[in-house]
């Protein structure tokens, strides 16, 4: 710009600049008087003031019914979804919980996991992803479907994948996502002694966005079986370029609720063989080569109930 031409300007913005603020404020006297649209409510406080902090689960000998649960919950929509009343929530966080035969769990976990998360003021859903049949349990390829489902299903910016079996003994452990990088949100449980289990466990409950699901392709679908496809999900944080973020153990605490190995989830060593090819796979293995059938959706009270096919075990 030349010096002339840079005076002259400077001249000029002063009336530029009045300009411009009366066109703006013409521009929302014209919005206020004749679109008339209400106030939004204002943003829910990043820190929720209905916080209790650090509560240790004691679930009851025997866990509620779903009637008791749901009369304790009356501010939810049909399907488990929930919006805080008065403010405008920040998140919104779809739950998956992998699941197949294991209601007492589930009861447990749902009487816990609503009043926790109302008390985030966060806008919510509880899905329930259970696997079809008596075959070998895919967790993998369950995450992968309830993923693809409740991205489906609403506009959700976080996803967190959730255990039946853990209740969050803090309610300061915030149930969203790092806008950078997945994270960890079960750091400490009792069973292991309020410890992390070693600097790469990543299994538990985990939180993610659409895009970093996407970026690290989901979940591997080969692992039949219990165990290790939350290694292969740690590995894949990483050769996508991204890390594991942890909130602090003394908040990222959770009890696991006692269980028996289920039938058709036995260990299978094959599953160590498949990790050590997650370099090789985790490109072409994944959200997209997802492959499974959706049998059914239903809206329950206290939670959107999927129903799907896995397949027949590969290995
Ligand atoms: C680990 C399993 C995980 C499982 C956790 C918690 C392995 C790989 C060798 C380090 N991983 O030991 O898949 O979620 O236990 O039970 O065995």
């Amino acid at each position: 710009m030349t010096m002339a031409c840079s005076r002259r300007l400077r001249r000029l913005r002063p009336g530029l600049t009045l300009l411009a603020a009366l066109t703006v404020a013409a521009t929302f006297a014209l919005r206020g008087t004749l679109l008339a649209t209400p106030p939004s409510p204002a943003g829910c406080h990043a820190a929720s003031p209905l916080l209790a902090g650090p509560r240790p689960a004691r679930p009851p000998p025997s866990p509620p019914t779903l009637a008791e649960i749901e009369m304790r919950n009356g501010a939810l929509w049909s399907g488990g979804f929930y919006s805080p009343p008065g403010c405008q929530a920040r998140h919104r966080t779809a739950i998956v919980i992998p699941y197949r035969s294991r209601l007492a769990h589930l009861r447990y976990l749902l009487d816990h996991l609503h009043p926790f998360l109302q008390r985030q003021r966060i806008h919510y859903g509880i899905y329930v992803v259970e696997q079809w049949g008596q075959g070998t349990f895919n967790k993998g390829i369950l995450l992968n479907a309830g993923i693809v489902e409740v991205l489906r299903d609403a506009d959700w910016s976080c996803v967190i994948l959730h255990d039946v079996d853990l209740l969050a003994e803090d309610d300061r452990n915030t149930y969203t996502c790092d806008n950078y990088n997945p994270t960890h949100l079960s750091v400490a449980i009792d069973k292991f002694d309020y410890r992390l289990l070693y600097r790469e466990y990543f299994g538990g409950v985990v939180a993610l966005t659409p895009e970093q699901l996407r970026k690290m392709n989901g979940f591997s679908n080969q692992y039949w079986g219990w165990g290790r496809e939350d290694d292969d999900l740690w590995k894949r944080v990483g050769l996508s370029g991204m890390k594991v973020v942890r909130p602090s153990v003394k908040v990222a605490r959770y009890k696991m609720i006692k269980h028996e190995r289920d039938p058709g989830n036995e260990e299978n060593p094959h599953n160590f063989d498949v990790l050590k090819r997650t370099e090789l796979d985790w490109r072409s293995d994944g959200l997209n080569s997802l492959s499974y059938k959706f049998l059914s959706k239903e809206r329950k009270a206290l939670f959107t109930h999927i129903t799907i096919d896995v397949g027949e075990k590969q290995t």
